[in-house]
């Protein structure tokens, strides 16, 4: 029998699996059409004074772990995950890294570009292995916030979660992560504004709903100011 053809798709279409196949295929391709890479700067663009947001953790565990190197801290994954993981500085040093050099916009109305390294955040995910309900990352962080007496959250939907340039940062410009910047790691998400790129953080949790976070809105700000949670730029 003959096949019909998909364009662009390696195998002609034969029976009703192949078919099924052939629309997966299709169906991936353009949601990752709708993901570009973000513009990536060159090393002399990078920006002198790198503002900061945000208030450093304050308590006694956080001035112990920054004391000690943070050898006692290590990132935990867990949720809607096959394998849960708890990750330390070293271990995370020793996996697959990315480098980019971007622009960060704050919401209040401030840019600076500024070089990030670190491991993708798919690479962690592939690790620990998604469950089928997993549909977001929520990530935890370290800094306890005036206002709620809760630690500073955000969360990211699977595509940016899985985007090539959404990075668990460990570097910044060449250097360990500074502790104004989130030692001992952050979270780069190049396509969303600011306060999406958590610091500081503790543990990442895989889950099906944002329901039970917070205000239920997905993040700090989110519950605290309106900021919406979809923040692509
Ligand atoms: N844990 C935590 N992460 C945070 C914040 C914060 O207050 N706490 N501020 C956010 C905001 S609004 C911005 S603009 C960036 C600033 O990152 P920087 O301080 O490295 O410039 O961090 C984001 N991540
Ligand atoms: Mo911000």
């Amino acid at each position: 029998m003959l096949g019909l053809g998909v364009r662009g798709f390696p195998f002609p279409i034969r029976n009703p699996r192949d078919a099924g196949e052939a629309l997966a295929w299709r169906g991936q391709e353009m949601l990752l059409a709708s993901q570009p890479l973000v513009r990536e700067y060159a090393s002399d663009q990078i920006s002198r004074e790198f503002p900061v947001n945000g208030t450093m953790p304050s308590h006694e565990r956080y001035r112990r772990l920054l004391e000690t190197g943070f050898r006692d801290w290590a990132l935990r994954v867990d949720g809607l995950v096959a394998r849960p993981l708890s990750l330390s500085l070293p271990q995370l040093r020793a996996l697959p890294l990315r480098s980019q050099i971007t622009q960060h916009n704050c919401d209040e109305g401030w840019s600076a570009i500024g070089q990030w390294t670190g491991v993708p955040l798919r690479h962690i995910l592939a690790m620990a292995g998604l469950r089928p309900q997993a549909r977001y990352v929520v990530f935890h962080c370290m800094d306890v916030m005036d206002v709620d007496k809760r630690p500073y959250y955000e969360s990211l939907d699977l595509l940016n979660a899985t985007h090539p340039q959404t990075i668990l940062a460990h570097a910044m410009n060449g250097q360990a992560l500074a502790p104004e910047h989130g030692a001992p790691l952050r979270l780069r998400v190049e396509l969303q504004i600011g306060y999406k790129n958590a610091k500081w953080l503790d543990r990442i949790e895989v889950t099906d709903s944002l329901n039970r976070y917070g205000k239920g809105r997905g993040g700090w700000w989110e519950d605290f100011d309106n900021a919406p949670w979809f923040a692509g730029q």
